[in-house]
């Protein structure tokens, strides 16, 4: 039985800059750009919970967010910051896990399976997280705590901010049964329209069907989807010594929505990663494209080969298709990379 604790931190950007300026304390907060400058382009990277009551969100456009808001405080995105306040969090986090992985800027997954002998045990542990982060970086963070990496990041997020919630290997199903379908992860807006097009609403609704049924109607995802509405998840904890990857990256001198140029770009990254692969007389398994928009909103999707291979001309064509999405966002893009991981030896 697995013990797995995921932690995301609350409002993170806009805790950081607030922790950071006691005179913020209370008021409403929006990270992003400036809605007094270009034309109040550009976008809202996160607010705090007291600029959320307004109906501020993450991805709104700014000038949105400032008719919504008009007495938010906005401020600029810092990231060497917020790199900076991830990295000393994590230092923090790991010592409490068996193996620790990184999901995201501000989201970490532990497994505790061998320090907690119980789900009881679990959740002192958490508290104990909790209290940590307060008392040494003065943040607040939502935790679950679940059999699996799927259910703790669920978890995690029903209970925000300041939450812990857990659920138990025999609560996973009736935990699951009544959320809607987007609760699952991977479930956007076009997935979970067609979702709901084929009379599918909650997560219950999608166990009546077989896996193959799932599988004609949404492609390879069919099969994850199949599993996540089960609760089902064997991916492990990974620790990075184990996920070392060999990949580039390019900011561009000026943000982007030129196609050809975002194109090349890329096809110039892979290219530069694959020969030093060569040269290292490795194989690779999983590709992964990584954006990061005008904003600083950062972004990337993989894709895990079923064996590894050595070549340039498949980690050309699975970089275009990885990259293609990406490219239908309104926002402009910053900075594009590319690498390969779970490598092997020639
Ligand atoms: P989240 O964890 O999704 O959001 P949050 O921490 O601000 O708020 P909460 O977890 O309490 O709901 O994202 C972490 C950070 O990533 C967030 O502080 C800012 C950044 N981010 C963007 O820049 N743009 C986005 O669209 C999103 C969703 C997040
Ligand atoms: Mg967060």
């Amino acid at each position: 039985m697995r013990i797995i604790i995921h932690i995301d931190l609350d409002a993170f950007y806009a805790s950081v800059e607030i922790r950071d300026n006691p005179k913020l304390e209370g008021k409403p907060v929006v990270v992003g750009a400036d809605p007094k400058k270009g034309f109040g382009r550009g976008v809202v990277s996160t607010c705090n919970y007291e600029a959320r009551k307004f109906g501020v969100r993450s991805g709104m456009p700014i000038n949105f967010a400032y008719r919504k808001c008009p007495d938010c405080v906005f401020l600029p995105v810092d990231m060497d910051k917020y790199v900076e306040e991830s990295i000393a969090s994590q230092e923090l986090f790991r010592k409490y896990a068996d193996l620790f992985e990184p999901g995201g800027i501000d989201e970490f997954y532990l497994d505790v399976s061998e320090r907690c002998s119980n789900y009881k045990e679990a959740e002192g542990l958490a508290k104990e997280i909790k209290e940590k982060l307060r008392e040494k970086r003065k943040l607040t963070c939502s935790i679950g705590i679940a059999p699996n990496k799927l259910m703790a990041k669920i978890a995690a997020g029903r209970q925000k901010p300041d939450g812990l919630t857990v659920v138990k290997p025999a609560e996973v199903l009736d935990f699951l049964a009544p959320m809607e379908v987007d609760a699952l992860l991977g479930v956007g807006p076009k997935t979970k329209a067609k979702l709901n097009e084929l009379d599918f609403f909650t997560v219950k609704d999608i166990r009546k069907v077989s896996m193959y049924q799932l599988v004609e109607w949404l492609g390879k995802f069919g099969a994850v989807l199949y599993d996540e509405a089960r609760g089902i998840d064997d991916s492990p904890i990974i620790e990075e010594w184990e996920a070392k990857s060999i990949g580039r990256q390019i900011t561009f001198e000026k943000d982007t929505k030129d196609r050809k140029k975002i194109l090349d770009t890329l096809t110039e990254i892979v290219n530069d990663t694959i020969k030093q692969v060569k040269a290292e007389k490795l194989k690779y398994k999983t590709v992964t494209v990584k954006i990061r928009y005008e904003d600083f909103f950062t972004t990337s999707k993989a894709k895990t080969l079923k064996e590894d291979r050595g070549d340039e001309k498949t980690a050309q064509l699975l970089a275009r298709e990885l990259l293609i999405p990406f490219l239908s966002d309104d926002r402009k893009i910053r900075l594009i990379g590319f690498s390969v991981s779970k490598l092997g030896k020639i």
